[in-house]
């Protein structure tokens, strides 16, 4: 009997460290705080004895709770909470708190830290080795924790620490584009994460942790709902639930900001209009706010979608953006609230070259915004693209603070099904110079605010996130969102830096493994941009979902159509952007615009997007424009197949519920790259009238059976 208790009992075991150890749904996100391997252990061992944070708040009481479900899982033992500093002890705390502990270097270094930034610091004090972490604010500690803790789970030697680290741009939010009614537009991983219907009575914990995840990356702000804004959202029964969620998000440093229509006053005030220079409107958005303040005394601000694709704006009413922007900005004013107006416009009347819009409606207004508005401008002029050149706003109105706007949900890059790591894309932008003030007027010094000395500096993301068990559909989805957080604490990280600290705090896993995923993530931007948009291609998505391909889409409103964007014919293909068409190579400084516009000198990757040119132009390679063409479809097909062979090298060494999920995805990803490649070569052959190349397998269909695929249920539309 004894005997059959103990099998009993070791199978139990057995069983329970099998799932603990090879069931990972990815809930955890980065922060599972798995056991350090060894040699780091025991280093750790010898140099963490014990910790104690000095808290006489929420967010501190976080920060300890943190601090301590890290240790204790990266060490593997128990860690005990002391009142006295002893030998090895990890001390955290606001600089008030820690004075007597601070040397004078700490003291002079942590005026560069600002009101968020933190410093960890190994010190001596009282004769004994310790761990500082400190800051001027609460959530400044919080986020020294972090990473303090992220230093831990990536192995890093915490024997000689002296890490000073500030934010570069001031507000780093979320963009949710999340309906009232769940749904989430161009959302791939289920529903909202926010059950309104539910809130503020029922609170799901979910929401706490979403508020840590986001804390984790110093993201400091989150805007709820869709741009494309239901006026509900202000009504008192909308705004009580989402100050139940900023109640939630506060002692994370996550401010709570709201979508508004901009035709409010009308759709819920009983106006009969919204004209911002009427001061009926002026009044009512004051009154509003100080409500929206009465139910969150911390409300970030606004995020405004306003003439663009339907949506009401001020110039309804023959009046600007910054009369509108304005208007709504001095509302907000007296409670530290911002403004954050996008300009991505798109107006009713079809424009000669989309790309130039926003340009020319915004640049016209720089300097007519008030302090607390800034200008949220997307990567790229057009939509969100797997490749576009950057924005031509950026660097050109020096006297309004231009905030970035990147999308980290997929809209047009494979949505969940394609592992695609992004932070090649918003490097590639931020690293561009756009040359405003001179060589190394970076994207990045416009958006961090250095080059025009602006204080007030942003960078949004539109969220990924949805109530699937893993957060963002796909796995790899996650990296996307670490990516954002982190570019948007310090865009000087690097693609590989982040991808490998995303990846050991994912994957816990050999250098082997952490270098073969790495080189997967590095790879799939351009993998994706070859199988669905290369050599400036853009907008040939499926209509409306935007689900896989639709070079032929045409018909309606034309710059909704591919054609509009990719104008084959029979006598070439792509959009003629120089000063011979649409001249949008001028609304980039000398000599980038040169640069696009001279056939000679435009990078490649921007040819078709600057340029339309013959089937037979001759490349660099020697090859014609064409055999280029389907080189690159084909190539994209190609390194999914490299990247489903290295995926399925990793089947022992990581957990089993990720390896199979992402394989199973990398499978869809295959067949998806396919059916891109086949649908584009096929379409573009019929006005190149050349063959596909020697030695590259033939499509298995026809045109006439992609074209006729439709999707009926696509997500996210
Ligand atoms: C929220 C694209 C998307 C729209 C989105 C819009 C925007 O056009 O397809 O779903 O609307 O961008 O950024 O406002």
């Amino acid at each position: 009997m004894m005997k059959t208790i103990k099998i009993y009992f070791v199978l139990l075991a057995i069983i329970i460290a099998a799932f603990s150890v090879n069931a990972d749904d990815g809930y955890g996100l980065w922060l599972n705080y798995q056991k350090a391997p060894e040699p780091v252990l025991k280093n750790y061992h010898q140099q963490i004895k014990s910790m104690m944070v000095l808290k006489n708040s929420p967010t501190l009481k976080v920060a300890e709770n943190e601090l301590f479900k890290g240790l204790v899982g990266i060490l593997g033992r128990q860690v005990s909470v002391v009142s006295e500093i002893e030998e090895g002890s990890v001390v955290a705390g606001n600089i008030s708190a820690l004075n007597s502990l601070l040397n004078e270097k700490i003291k002079s270094e942590i005026k560069d830290a600002g009101e968020e930034g933190y410093i960890i610091s190994s010190v001596e004090s009282e004769g004994k080795n310790i761990i500082l972490i400190t800051a001027n604010s609460d959530v400044g500690v919080l986020y020294g924790v972090f990473n303090f803790l992220q230093l831990l789970q990536t192995g890093k030697d915490i024997g000689k620490l002296d890490i000073i680290s500030s934010p570069k741009v001031k507000i780093r939010v979320l963009n949710h584009w999340d309906n009232l009614d769940r749904t989430v537009e161009r959302g791939y991983a289920g529903f909202s994460l926010w059950d309104w219907h539910r809130l503020p009575g029922y609170l799901d914990p979910r929401y706490t942790d979403y508020a840590r995840a986001n804390a984790s990356l110093g993201i400091n702000g989150t805007v709820l709902n869709n741009v494309n804004a239901n006026p509900a959202m202000l009504t008192p029964q909308f705004l009580e639930k989402a100050a139940a969620l900023a109640d939630i998000f506060r002692p994370y440093g996550l401010k709570v900001y709201l979508s508004v229509k901009f035709s409010s006053p009308v759709d819920i005030g009983g106006l009969n209009t919204a004209d911002p220079l009427e001061i009926d409107v002026q009044e009512w958005w004051k009154k509003k706010i100080e409500e929206v303040y009465s139910y969150i005394p911390d409300f970030g601000g606004l995020l405004i979608k306003a003439n663009s694709e339907g949506q009401p704006g001020p110039q309804n009413y023959d009046r600007t953006h910054a009369e509108g922007a304005n208007m709504l900005a001095d509302a907000l004013a007296p409670f530290g609230g911002i403004v954050m107006w996008r300009a991505f416009v798109y107006d009713n009347n079809v424009p000669d070259d989309r790309a130039k819009q926003a340009q020319n409606e915004f640049k016209p207004l720089d300097v007519q915004f008030r302090d607390n508005v800034l200008v949220q401008v997307k990567n790229g002029p057009i939509d969100f693209q797997p490749r576009e050149p950057f924005h031509p706003l950026f660097g050109a109105m020096p006297g309004t603070p231009l905030m970035m706007e990147f999308q980290i949900t997929q809209e047009y890059l494979g949505q969940a099904t394609n592992l695609v790591y992004l932070a090649p894309m918003y490097k590639e932008c931020l690293d561009s110079d756009t040359y405003a003030k001179g060589e190394g007027s970076t994207v990045a010094k416009v958006v961090d605010g250095s080059l025009e000395n602006h204080k007030l500096t942003g960078m949004a993301g539109v969220a990924n996130t949805g109530n699937d068990r893993n957060w963002t559909g796909h796995l790899f989805g996650q990296s996307n969102w670490f990516t954002f957080g982190k570019l948007a604490w310090n865009h000087e990280l690097t693609s590989e830096e982040i991808a490998e600290d995303w990846i050991k705090m994912t994957f816990y896993s050999d250098s082997e493994v952490v270098a073969s995923i790495k080189k997967i993530m590095l790879e799939s931007r351009e993998t994706t941009v070859n199988y669905m948009t290369p050599l400036g291609l853009h907008h040939i998505m499926g209509r409306g979902h935007h689900y896989g391909p639709g070079p032929w889409v045409t018909g309606g409103r034309p710059d909704w159509t591919s054609l509009y964007y990719h104008k084959a014919d029979k006598e070439g293909i792509g959009f003629d952007r120089t000063p011979s068409g649409s001249n949008a190579t001028g609304q980039y400084f000398k000599p980038v615009a040169d640069m696009f516009a001279n056939l000679e000198t435009c990078p490649e990757e921007y040819l078709l997007w600057f340029h339309h040119l013959p089937w037979d132009y001759k490349m660099k390679s020697g090859k014609t424009l064409w055999e280029e063409i389907c080189i690159h479809y084909y190539d994209g097909v190609k390194s999914v197949r490299n990247m489903q062979v290295a995926w399925g090298a990793l089947q022992d060494k990581i957990d089993s519920e990720k390896f199979k999920h992402v394989q199973m995805l990398l499978s869809v990803q295959e067949k998806e790259a396919v059916w891109w490649r086949n649908s584009c070569v096929l379409y573009f052959q019929t006005f190149s009238e050349m063959p596909i190349p020697n030695g590259f397998e033939k499509p298995d269909q026809t045109l006439e059976y992609y074209r006729k695929l439709t999707f009926r249920f696509a997500p996210g539309n």
